[in-house]
């Protein structure tokens, strides 16, 4: 019998088998399944794993996973148990794992045995953690996950609040900095009762394919929370989604919801002929977020697939998309209109509303807000305004009520969805023994998207492979998607009086 229960596990793992759906598959990925059955029952084992290795309710897990099947048992299993799960992108630096790790007090880690790696150097500087599992693959002297989930004994969910923390996820600051952002167990509930079922109108017969990972807020909702919110299937796909590796899972298991990034798109359409791929035959929809969907990607991608990409806009803080096209109602070059459940306003600097057709920082209310950033008071407060979240996006409002991007109010941009700060990539930069000064700022690629552009000013002339070193350099200090594209040699970099970089100028000749 279920009991009222305001922990999200019970709606989105435990509901299903009082529902008769024990038997069917909630996860394909590669020829291993997941059935809603095996879900509850494995994840029901979590609280006896977490007991005997010392965490219990309120503690951090981190996870540094692939998109396999026990990322969802670790997730669901740690909410059941009480146990705040922080995934975390699986592309960062170990310099970044290092602060993340220590800033969350994690005390246990899930790691994929082919990420072990580049944690390895920083594992004996993380004085919290207690417990090291390692997921698939080789244990290495770690504890086996396999083997610690088999021994436990099933317990079942903790009762609780719906108010209660659930889990972190962690976004960049404006520094590169990144910040916990908390999410309470209803947030999940709020964005499954609104973009799924009022946007995409998602069911139990869909099969949903998002190549954007787990651990992003917006893969989170598609690959996961969507599905089981109605209890379909999502396939999961542990590598980089390349356009081959994903047209080969999309032929294979012929998806009826595919979730993708501009990038991704445009390089997709770039690689088809004038026939739709195989794989495509089931879509129904297809949606887009973490940067602008350019117009041309969106047109070619109707023409070619017979099926629209709803553009939408989303942010961590927000959990899932709160802006977005509609199905039947796309106009391509905008995001669209509020999602059920949000109510949106656009602010100047001086905290006016903006009229007409007026250019300002938009700001997002609704349920699924987070409760605020890990030990970061002001910007907390500076972000989190009574029941108003601000965006950093600056957007204008046309005469039929869509949304248009505008960019941002502060020099952030984001490559393949993911936030990128300037300042970030430049301090990777000056790291580099031949460079004095840099400067980033995004540049469009051929596809019209974003991507890190850097002008340098080195201390001597330098190698003919420099622009070759200073992108790996970039890549090993801050994360593999972060490094320039383009590198210009400077002899200076344009500044204002009291020295800062004047990024704009850059901007106009990137
Ligand atoms: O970047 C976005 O648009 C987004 C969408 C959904 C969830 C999270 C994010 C950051």
């Amino acid at each position: 019998m279920s009991r009222p229960n305001g922990n999200a596990a019970h709606h989105f793992v435990d509901r299903h088998l009082e529902q008769g759906r024990g038997g069917k598959a909630a996860f394909l990925e590669g020829n291993r399944s997941l059935t809603y059955g095996e879900l509850a029952e494995r994840s029901d084992r979590m609280a006896d794993l977490y007991a005997r290795h010392g965490l219990g309710p309120e503690d951090r897990a981190a996870m540094i996973l692939l998109d396999v099947i026990e990322f969802p048992i670790v997730f669901w299993g740690s909410l059941k148990a009480g146990v705040i799960p922080v995934p975390l992108n699986t592309l960062l630096s170990a310099d970044h794992y290092r602060f993340i790790l220590r800033d969350s007090r994690a005390k246990a880690l899930f790691v994929s045995a082919p990420l072990l790696e580049t944690l390895r150097p920083i594992l004996d500087d993380l004085p919290c953690l207690q417990a090291i599992f390692v997921v698939g693959g080789d244990p290495e002297g770690f504890l086996d996950f396999a083997a610690e989930l088999a021994e436990g004994t099933p317990r079942p969910a903790i009762e609780a609040s719906p108010d209660e923390t659930a889990f972190w996820l962690y976004s960049s600051g404006s520094t590169g900095t990144p910040k916990g952002v908390r999410h309470v167990h209803s947030s999940l509930q709020g964005t499954a009762d609104s973009y799924a079922a009022e946007v995409l109108g998602i069911g139990e017969e869909d099969l949903v394919f998002s190549a954007a990972k787990l651990f992003f807020a917006y893969g989170l909702g598609n690959g996961m929370t969507f599905p089981l919110s109605v209890g379909a299937t999502a396939a999961l796909l542990p590598g980089r989604p390349t356009p081959q590796s994903v047209f080969e899972l999309m032929s294979q298991i012929q998806p009826t919801i595919f979730c993708g990034v501009p990038t991704l798109y445009a390089a997709m359409v770039a690689q088809m002929q004038d026939d739709a791929p195989p794989g495509c035959g089931r879509l129904r929809l297809c949606i887009s977020a973490g940067e602008a969907l350019p117009k041309e990607v969106g047109e070619s991608w109707r023409m070619r697939i017979g099926v629209d990409i709803l553009d939408g806009v989303g942010s961590t803080e927000m959990l899932h998309i709160f802006l977005s096209n509609r199905p039947g109602d796309v106009v391509y070059g905008t995001s669209g209109l509020a999602v059920p459940g949000y109510e949106l306003r656009l602010v100047d600097e001086s905290g006016q509303e903006v009229g007409g057709d007026g250019i300002g920082e938009m700001l997002v209310k609704g349920d699924t807000a987070a409760e605020g950033y890990w030990n970061k008071r002001q910007k907390s407060r500076s972000t989190f305004e009574g029941h108003w979240t601000r965006t950093g996006d600056k957007y204008q409002r046309r005469a039929d009520g869509r949304y248009v991007y505008c960019g941002r109010t502060d020099d952030m941009f984001k490559v393949s969805g993911i936030w990128v700060a300037p300042f970030e990539i430049e301090q990777a930069l000056v790291s580099h023994p031949a460079v004095l000064e840099a400067a980033v700022v995004p540049a469009l690629d051929e596809n019209g998207l974003e991507k890190p552009k850097a002008f340098v000013v080195l201390k001597q002339a330098a190698a003919d492979d420099i622009a070759l070193q200073l992108k790996e350099h970039v890549k090993a200090a801050v994360g593999k998607w972060k490094y320039p594209r383009w590198i210009d040699v400077v002899d200076s970099l344009p500044k204002t009086a009291t020295g800062k970089i004047q990024r704009f100028k850059l901007r106009a000749c990137a």
